[in-house]
């Protein structure tokens, strides 16, 4: 495990409400409790998952919870859109937002992500005087107040410090050694599944007009059992008309026609690929996307029956391109050197393939060369010091 937190690291499928803290979320539903605007105490054991054997089926804020997966520490899917939807209740006001967002990069560069694309979908919630802009600059907020790590974002010349440069001339520092340490960010803005065309339109528009503060692609995600592909097409082709990224979570449930209709659109990366058919896999083989691969998550979620069947080996085998992500680090307590972990002890992998998996990861990044080359650095600097 040392080895797999010093080794550097790429995260480039985070959603940012699953990566919270349980500290902080706890922090924030006592608060709310305090105020009389929710009962903490249920909330404490959902949080927790420390509920009674006792209680079969419960009901937090009108979501229930069935005591299924509190038990058996697994969440399938549906479960874990309820909670999406109670952290969201907790965590979505602008001082949250920035607290959380702080939180979480600390979190990623303290483990050596050297590089992280952090998504999270902009959200309007009117009672708050919250729009989807006013939503995104508390992230933006968020990056400026880390203070215990040195914190790019801005792309080129743009940065009031700019970072690029110093991360350039220290691209030789130890990653891991008593130098400060440094973090690329880049965001994504998802669109939720649950959104009309109208909403996601609004959200690739706020993604342009974010561009120049580190927004660089599009996701689309929420739950896989909600909504059509036809909704979302529109608003994903604009944006990659205009030059954004766009990554798909793609093939969470069994849909075959919506794998296809995703494959056809040649997304530059898709998340999850769990319930592929033969002709998915060739299809995915052939245009060469790169696959966010999220094990405890897939494993947690009952995407894949266990972890030995899991499609990383296929993937791996042959040599397809892919990334080792966490999904969502909070929900799934789980950290991306831990999927490191899991990856290296469960498929056999030495520090020698494990390394080069990290390092492959900087080719599949939606950020400009410059920090390609900057990384590359990085990486070649940490392996000598790894060695
Ligand atoms: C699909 C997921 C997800 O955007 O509020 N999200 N969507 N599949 C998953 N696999 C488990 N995990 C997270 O972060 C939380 C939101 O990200 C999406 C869901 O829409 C969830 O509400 P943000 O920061």
């Amino acid at each position: 495990m040392e080895w797999c937190v010093s080794v550097p690291k790429i995260e480039l499928h985070a959603h940012l409400n699953g990566s919270i803290r349980d500290s902080t979320l706890l922090d924030l539903a006592r608060a709310l409790g305090d105020k009389g605007l929710i009962d903490f105490s249920q909330v404490e054991h959902v949080i927790l998952k420390r509920l009674s054997p006792i209680y079969t089926h419960f009901c937090v804020l009108k979501l229930e919870f069935d005591y299924g997966y509190l038990n058996t520490d697994n969440r399938s899917l549906s479960e874990v859109f309820k909670l999406f939807d109670l952290i969201h209740i907790v965590t979505t006001d602008h001082s949250s937002i920035t607290r959380i967002t702080k939180e979480v990069v600390e979190d990623f560069a303290s483990e050596n992500v050297v590089y992280l694309e952090l998504r999270t979908t902009p959200k309007k919630n009117d009672s708050l005087g919250m729009s989807k802009r006013s939503y995104v600059e508390a992230v933006l907020e968020g990056l400026r107040a880390v203070s215990s790590v040195d914190v790019a974002f801005i792309p080129n010349s743009e940065e009031p410090v700019n970072l690029s440069s110093t991360l350039l001339s220290d691209a030789s520092d130890k990653c891991n050694g008593n130098t400060r340490k440094k973090i690329f960010v880049r965001l994504l803005l998802s669109i939720d599944r649950r959104e009309t065309t109208e909403a996601a339109m609004e959200t690739v528009m706020l993604a342009l007009e974010m561009r120049r503060f580190g927004v660089v692609g599009i996701d689309l995600s929420g739950n896989p059992a909600v909504g059509e592909w036809i909704t979302y097409l529109p608003a994903l082709m604009f944006a990659r008309q205009q030059g954004l990224y766009v990554t798909l979570h793609c093939g969470e449930v069994s849909n075959s026609k919506e794998i296809h209709n995703m494959l056809d659109f040649l997304p530059q990366r898709i998340g999850h690929a769990c319930f592929f058919e033969e002709e998915h896999w060739r299809k995915l083989k052939s245009s060469n996307i790169p696959v966010e691969i999220c094990l405890t998550s897939n494993i947690r979620t009952l995407s894949v029956p266990t972890i030995d069947a899991h499609h990383f080996v296929d993937l791996y085998n042959a040599k397809h391109p892919l990334v080792l992500c966490t999904d969502d680090s909070g929900v799934f307590s789980t950290s991306l050197s831990n999927e490191y972990k899991i990856a290296a002890s469960t498929f056999g992998l030495g520090q020698k393939e494990m390394f080069e998996l990290s390092k492959n990861s900087i080719e599949f990044i939606f950020a400009d060369d410059v920090v390609k080359e900057v990384l590359r650095k990085t990486f070649d600097s940490a392996a000598k010091s790894l060695t």
